[in-house]
C-alpha cells in the first residue's frame, strides 16, 4: 500500500461516506474561509515581522561582507537589527559549546569553544566579516571589563584565545560570526554563554548616562539620540590636543561599536559607515526598546586600539 499525504487520505475517507458531496462542499468553503483569515493575519504583520516570519535566514544572509569591506548597508532589515541577540547558547540552528566556563579570577587562561550545527557537528567554515571569521566579546554581568577578542580556529573547529577574567563574577562571552553551510547559505548569529570566575563579586553601578568620556587622554564624544525601534545615526569624534585625532582603520572600519543592554546583556549589532565624515566616525544604531545600554567604541590611533564607553538611557 502506498503512503498518502494526510489530506488526501482524509479526502478519500470523506468521499466514501454517503453524503460525501455535502461534506466536500463544507470542506471547500471552510478552506476558503481559512485562507481569507490567514491572508488577513499575514497582512497585519509589519514589514519587519513579515521578514522575521518568512525570510529570516535569507534576510540575514546579506549580513556577510567581503573581507575588509567593513561597511554595512542594512536599510531593509532594520526590523531584524532591532532585536537583541547573544542571549542564548543556541540560535539560528547553531550552538556554542565552550570547553570550560570556569576561570580563576586574575589568572591567564584560554577560552576554548566550538560552534556546532543542528546535527551537532563542529562548524569549520565561516565568512570573514570585519576582517575576522570570529569576533568574541567578553564582559562582566555589571557591564564592566569589556574585551573584544579574535580567536583562532583549529582544524577540528575548536576556537581558542587567551583570556583573563580580571575580577570575580559571572561574565558573558558572545560569539559573533557568520556560518557557511554546505549549500553555501550564510547565517549571521551572535551566541552568548556565561563564564564564571569564583570569588567575592563586587558589582559596580552602571555610570550615569553621558555623551562624552575620556580614555588615555583622548576626549571622545558623540552626537545622536538613540530611540527605540528607529535606526538613528551616532557620530563619534575622538579629540586630542584640541583637534580631531587621526583615526586609522581597524578591522576594515574606522571604529567598531558594540551596544549591550542592562538587565539581560542583550547584544546589538551596530553598523558603521565606511568613510569618515569630517573626521568623525558614524554608526547606525537601533535599540529594541527603552532601557539603559552601554556603548563600547573601539578606535585606533597610532596603531593602538582603545575603547571608549558610554551609558545611554533610552526612554
Ligand atoms: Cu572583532
Amino acid at each position: 500500500m502506498t503512503e498518502q499525504p494526510p489530506d488526501a487520505a482524509r479526502a478519500e475517507r470523506v468521499s466514501a461516506m454517503p453524503d460525501g458531496s455535502t461534506l466536500r462542499l463544507a470542506l471547500v468553503v471552510g478552506g476558503l474561509i481559512l485562507a481569507v483569515l490567514l491572508g488577513f493575519g499575514l497582512g497585519r504583520l509589519g514589514a519587519g515581522d513579515a521578514a522575521r516570519a518568512v525570510g529570516y535566514d535569507s534576510a540575514l544572509a546579506d549580513h556577510a561582507h567581503a573581507p575588509g569591506t567593513g561597511a554595512h548597508d542594512h536599510g531593509a532589515d532594520q526590523g531584524l537589527a532591532a532585536q537583541a541577540t547573544g542571549l542564548s547558547v543556541s540560535a539560528g540552528g547553531y550552538t556554542v559549546v565552550p570547553s570550560t566556563v570556569d576561570f580563576a579570577a586574575g589568572r591567564p587562561a584560554e577560552l576554548r569553544f566550538q560552534i556546532r550545527d543542528a546535527q551537532r557537528r563542529p562548524v569549520t567554515r565561516f565568512a570573514v566579516v570585519h576582517d575576522k571569521p570570529m569576533h568574541v566579546i567578553v564582559v562582566r554581568r555589571d557591564l564592566t571589563g569589556y574585551q573584544h577578542l579574535h580567536p583562532t580556529m583549529a582544524a577540528d573547529g575548536t576556537w581558542s584565545v587567551p583570556l583573563t577574567l580580571p575580577r570575580p563574577g559571572v561574565w558573558r562571552a558572545y560569539a559573533d560570526f557568520t556560518a557557511l553551510a554546505d549549500d553555501g547559505r550564510q547565517t549571521a548569529v551572535t551566541l552568548g554563554t556565561d563564564l564564571v570566575a569564583a570569588g567575592d563579586y563586587q558589582p559596580r553601578a552602571l555610570p550615569a548616562a553621558a555623551t562624552a568620556t575620556t580614555v588615555d587622554g583622548f576626549a571622545v564624544d558623540y552626537q545622536g539620540n538613540p530611540q527605540a525601534g528607529l535606526s538613528v545615526p551616532l557620530t563619534f569624534r575622538i579629540g586630542t590636543d584640541g583637534g580631531t585625532a587621526p583615526l586609522e582603520r581597524y578591522l576594515g572600519a574606522y571604529g567598531h561599536l558594540v551596544a549591550l543592554r542592562e538587565g539581560d546583556l542583550g547584544y546589538l549589532h551596530v553598523h558603521p559607515e565606511p568613510d569618515l565624515v569630517d573626521g568623525t566616525v558614524r554608526f547606525w544604531l537601533t535599540v529594541p526598546g527603552s532601557g539603559r545600554y552601554r556603548l563600547y567604541l573601539d578606535f585606533q590611533v597610532a596603531g593602538v586600539v582603545r575603547t571608549a564607553e558610554f551609558t545611554v538611557d533610552v526612554r
